[in-house]
């Protein structure tokens, strides 16, 4: 039986939500963030060091990193998910599949850290120079990057469905995360960003993701 190692609001929803596509059998190991950190509790570092979600077991398998799990399931159970290796759809699914974590997620984890900054505890003193550099960062570096890319998976999405094509493919459960915590922190909005809105609309109206919801619970993006 999959066990999937779940933390409340987080990408290992992705993986519920791939695993309902799939209707295969997984059982959930439920873990909740700290309140105050946000961090995971240190047991998840029992099942992988980095003790980050998600992480899967699959018999005597160990899998962590989204990707890489979602590779992992596309293979093992759902081959109709993936494209016909060596095609044009098949370099496609592997760029989707790095982009997510290894492009877009950085500059959204940046400017939830320096927003973070802006509302943290510290001297009184302190606080409007702290304030001034992190909104300094968003505005100079971090905003203009995160517009690129919402500019650019924009442009794909008016022309795609999903992320490949017409049909839903392992690449949508990567590209899920990044565009649903795009859409909850109001970086993109129906006017300027009309098809990465609906694209996120189109996955939560799935009744394997509605199914994936009811299981995992608290989850703030959708
Ligand atoms: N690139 C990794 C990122 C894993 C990651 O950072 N997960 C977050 C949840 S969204 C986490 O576990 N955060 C809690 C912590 O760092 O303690 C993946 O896609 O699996």
């Amino acid at each position: 039986m999959i066990r999937v190692h779940h933390l409340n609001n987080s990408r290992s929803q992705r993986i519920l939500w791939m695993l309902e596509e799939l209707d295969q059998p997984y059982k959930i190991e439920h873990y909740e963030r700290d309140s105050k950190t946000m961090l995971a509790p240190s047991s998840l570092k029992n099942v992988h060091p980095l003790g980050k979600a998600p992480v899967i077991t699959d018999g005597a398998l160990t899998i962590a990193e989204s990707g890489a799990i979602i590779d992992y399931l596309a293979h093992t159970y759902g081959k109709n998910l993936l494209p016909e290796p060596g095609t044009q759809a098949w370099i496609d699914y592997t760029y989707w599949l790095h982009y997510a974590e290894g492009s877009l997620m950085p500059p959204l984890v940046m400017r939830l850290v320096f927003e973070k900054v802006k509302t943290s505890p510290m001297p009184f003193f302190v606080k409007p120079v702290a304030r001034g550099i992190a909104n300094k960062t968003i505005e100079i570096f971090i905003g203009p990057q995160i517009d690129t890319h919402m500019d650019f998976v924009e442009t794909h999405l008016a022309k795609h469905t999903w992320f490949l094509g017409e049909e839903l493919s392992a690449a949508d459960f990567q590209m899920s995360f990044p565009l649903e915590a795009a859409v909850a922190r109001g970086l993109v909005n129906d006017k300027q960003h009309p098809n990465i809105v609906a694209y996120v609309k189109r996955i939560h109206q799935r009744p394997a993701y509605k199914r994936a919801l009811g299981r995992g619970g608290e989850y703030d993006f959708a």
